[in-house]
């Protein structure tokens, strides 16, 4: 049985400066493929029974549509991050204005110095593994600690160090409580505290970012591998061509807020 049920969600349609995000790759990005790619997912969220909001591009920030680096939703809360990147900070003002209506929300704190992106954090059933990056620091990783505690005392909550791969979820991600995708380009000095890692090969590693929910698992059509890994899990794999995303370092949990 699957833990991961979402009623609701939050997209931001990629602004036509995507190509001028960050990026580790040297590939040309086309804008309307990535709008055609982004509508697909929107749309197999909504088969999903999610309801999906798709915000306006935001042309100033050209990695807007990554939402899940400016906030963490748990439990109907807001916590409004402090993204490593600084050229991505604007981001967290601008969906903060769009949550605000519908839940509560809670600034990380912490000053200057706290730097948490979405991307390096991952639920896993009563676990969360909160990666220290280049993108995450302690400071930050502290002060969401103290937020998460707050909302649910229960929580064992983790810092885990790694490298190799931007963020905690380009690395792994939970197909159910207790086992994870992993991609073996992700070097962790030490396994991690809790659950089962299921490591792809080096060519298909990319795809331990599926997205996990409501008994699916999106993964990267490229990569079948992680469809028979979701399909062991009990999960109905869909592949999703996510290419042009891809070549921004990103792929399936960053264009979504969910809960
Ligand atoms: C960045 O480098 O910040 C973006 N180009 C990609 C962010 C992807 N986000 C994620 O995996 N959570």
């Amino acid at each position: 049985m699957t833990t991961h049920i979402y009623c609701n969600a939050v997209t931001r349609t990629p602004p036509r400066s995507m190509a001028a995000g960050i990026t580790t790759q040297q590939e040309s990005v086309s804008v309307e493929l990535a709008r055609e790619q982004h509508r697909q997912y929107v749309k197999t969220l909504t088969s999903l029974g999610v309801d999906v909001t798709v915000l306006d591009p935001a042309e100033d920030y050209p990695d807007s549509h990554f939402v899940e680096d400016a906030v963490i939703i748990h439990r109907n809360i807001a916590i409004m991050t402090r993204p490593g990147a600084v050229e991505r900070r604007g981001e967290v003002g601008l969906l903060k204005s769009s949550l605000q209506d519908v839940m509560d929300v809670i600034e990380l704190g912490g000053g200057d110095e706290a730097l948490v992106d979405g991307g390096d954090v991952l639920f896993m059933g009563q676990n969360v593994f909160i990666g220290i990056s280049h993108r995450t620091n302690h400071a930050g990783a502290s002060r969401l600690k103290a937020i998460l505690h707050d909302i649910e005392p229960d929580l064992s909550i983790h810092f885990v160090p790694f490298s190799g791969v931007l963020h905690l979820k380009s690395g792994v991600t939970a197909l159910n409580a207790d086992t994870l995708l992993g991609n073996p380009a992700m070097k962790l000095p030490t396994a991690l505290p809790a659950g089962n890692i299921v490591w792809l090969s080096q060519k298909e590693g990319y795809a331990a970012n599926a997205l996990i929910l409501n008994g699916a698992a999106l993964y990267f059509p490229e990569c079948p591998s992680a469809g028979t890994a979701a399909q062991q899990a009990g999960l109905r794999p869909i592949a999703l061509d996510m290419s042009e995303f891809r070549k921004m370092d990103g792929s399936f949990t960053c264009l979504s807020l969910l809960w």
